[in-house]
């Protein structure tokens, strides 16, 4: 697994010490811009973290190298089974996340990609929006674990969408306003999934500090 701590990549790492499977991490050092290195770029063309390499499978992308460990260990309960009623909403739930509260996050940690070189004041009205559109989609989240009845994303059993959402929700600890810790469902589902030996493990290998979330 090629990471650097913190990253989307802690997902993966997550799942794959929770799913118990023997890997390899590979630290991509962003000081150097590693991940937009010539040899980084044949891995993953976006030269973004992570990149799994499983046997002659290259994969970038970390819900779809979720989905791919998860479909590889069917039985070992980390997502609901093919056919289950919770499985729609299972996909439902990581697609949301990489593709709705993740992009958001993403405008605000890089607004200046989405604005002319030098334009602050954009990058500033892009950060400024993205905080909005995050503290939404925190929202939902806090109804939906509400809705669950718990004590994980859905319901009863513990998935790797918690893994996921305990990362992004991670990413929110800096925010002056309404970091996801402060949700009231949010919060203290936010120290269960700390409470997991793999979550442990993992912030102990990526040498992560407090505040954790
Ligand atoms: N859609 C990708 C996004 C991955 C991503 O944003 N990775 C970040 C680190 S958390 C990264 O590599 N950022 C460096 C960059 O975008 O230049 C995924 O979910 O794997």
């Amino acid at each position: 697994l090629h990471y650097h701590p913190g990253n989307a990549s802690f997902a993966v790492h997550a799942l794959l010490r929770e799913l118990a499977l023997p890997f390899e991490l590979q630290l991509v050092d962003r000081a150097r811009a590693e991940h937009k290195s010539p040899a980084y770029l044949k891995l993953n063309p976006n030269g973004q973290i992570p990149v799994l390499v499983d046997g002659e499978v290259v994969l970038y992308e970390t819900v779809a190298i979720m989905l791919h460990l998860l479909e590889s260990h069917p039985n070992a309960g980390l997502a609901p089974p093919v056919g289950s009623a919770q499985r729609p909403h299972f996909l439902k739930w990581m697609v949301w996340m990489t593709n709705t509260l993740q992009p958001a996050l993403m405008q605000y940690f890089y607004p200046e990609r989405l604005v002319a070189e030098g334009n602050a004041a954009g990058a500033a009205e892009v950060k400024a929006r993205a905080i909005a559109k995050v503290g939404e989609c925190l929202a939902q989240l806090d109804e939906q674990m509400q809705r669950s009845g718990g004590p994980w994303l859905l319901g009863a059993s513990y998935s790797a969408a918690d893994i996921l959402a305990f990362l992004l929700c991670r990413w929110t600890r800096g925010f002056a306003l309404a970091p996801a810790r402060e949700y009231p469902h949010i919060g203290p589902y936010l120290q269960r999934v700390l409470g997991r030996p793999a979550v442990q493990q993992t912030i102990a290998a990526e040498g992560l500090a407090a505040p954790l979330v």
